[in-house]
């Protein structure tokens, strides 16, 4: 029997999770999609023939043909969409970033904790990126020595309406604090955020770009170049420098073209591009696990320590300074890596 998802949330990102879920996902079918907009919970609803719309998510929750939860609603009403599937007990793949602030993913984490099973997966969906996972295998591998630094771009090529200095740490580097964490194994100890004179394309109040600097427990150093209205594209790219040598990912991709005295290629122009096969994958893995009883990828304690790493980092903006991550002590549920 496919899983029933209900998609809470159904502008850009979850608009594409339903066609995701309808046309290129095994084993699922969209059952139900809500948006407070009941005007896109109809429009997404034309792309998963058969599901019903709403706009209030507790009503989908208890509907019968819903077995799972895709979050897509933007970051500050993932909370209590979260608390009440974890109510129901209901698995959910939630985008990120699981919450924006650390208060709120620790409450996620605690109800998780309470529930005694795993039910959340978080939405980095970096971890499910060929090069990203190559990346990591050759780390772990072991053969290029300890990890020194990680080199991140970060670009966009233009960023929506009301995006704040926070949302830059909280929405777009949040990506790289969890890859941080997940590629070396490491938690982030302490940030700084280094703001150079704004680009004329940044819109007001939005210092743009902005480098984020990230130490690890064991020594290890991260910067994160982050331009989020660079005009010209979609750019995710991270070196890794190893005591015998360094991979780099993320490399724009064929097919170039030489004509007329030029040679090149297309750059991507957003994240549903670039990260398509990501999100596929991301999608697929958590369907199949849901089936399987099971939960597993990046976990609300994974979400909660990249909430805590963004609130030094806000700090670190706010202030010029370095600023240290305090984390909670992580409850037992979530002793095994994601
Ligand atoms: P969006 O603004 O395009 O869409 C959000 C939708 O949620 C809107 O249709 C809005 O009406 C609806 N909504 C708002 N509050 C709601 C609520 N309480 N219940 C139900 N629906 C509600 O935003 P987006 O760009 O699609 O981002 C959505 C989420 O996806 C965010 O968490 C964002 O960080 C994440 N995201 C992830 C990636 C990625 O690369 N993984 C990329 C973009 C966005
Ligand atoms: C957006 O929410 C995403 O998650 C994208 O992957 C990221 O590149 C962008 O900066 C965010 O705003």
């Amino acid at each position: 029997i496919p899983l029933g998802v209900a998609v809470i949330g159904t502008g850009r990102m979850g608009a594409d999770h339903v066609r995701r879920l309808a046309e290129a996902t095994r084993g699922a079918r969209v059952t139900a999609v809500v948006d407070v907009d009941a005007g896109r919970a109809r429009a997404a609803a034309a792309l998963a023939p058969g599901c019903t719309p709403y706009t209030d998510a507790a009503a989908a929750m208890a509907a019968e043909d819903v077995d799972a939860v895709l979050v897509a609603s933007p970051g500050p009403a993932h909370e209590a969409a979260l608390l009440q599937a974890l109510a129901h007990d209901l698995p959910v793949l939630c985008e990120k970033p699981l919450t924006p602030d650390a208060a709120a993913a620790l409450r996620i984490v605690e109800a998780e904790a309470r529930l005694g099973r795993r039910r959340v997966q978080v939405g980095f969906m970096r971890r499910y990126d060929e090069e990203y996972r190559q990346l990591k295998a050759l780390l772990d591998a072991g053969g290029l020595g300890r990890p020194l630094m990680l080199h991140c771009v970060h670009r966009n090529a233009s960023t929506p309406p009301g995006f704040t200095d926070r949302m830059l740490l909280e929405d777009s580097a949040v990506h790289e604090i969890d890859a941080t964490r997940w590629l070396l194994g490491q938690e982030i100890t302490a940030v700084r955020v280094l703001r150079p004179a704004p680009s004329p394309a940044a819109p007001e109040g939005l210092g743009d770009p902005q480098l984020v600097l990230l130490e690890t427990a064991a020594g290890a150093v991260v910067d994160v170049e982050v331009f989020v209205n660079c005009g010209f594209g979609y750019q995710v790219r991270c070196e890794a420098v190893c005591e015998r040598g360094s991979v780099r990912i993320g490399e724009e991709r064929g097919p170039a073209v030489a004509a007329d005295g030029r040679w090149g290629g297309p750059v991507p122009q957003d994240f549903l591009t670039r990260f398509r096969a990501a999100y596929d994958r991301e999608v697929q893995e958590w369907v199949d696990a849901t089936r399987r009883g099971t939960c597993t990828g990046p976990s609300s304690w994974d979400g909660y320590a990249a909430a805590a790493v963004c609130e030094a980092a806000v700090r670190a903006q706010e202030t010029g300074g370095r600023v240290e991550v305090a984390l909670a002590e992580r409850p037992a549920l979530y002793d095994e890596a994601g």
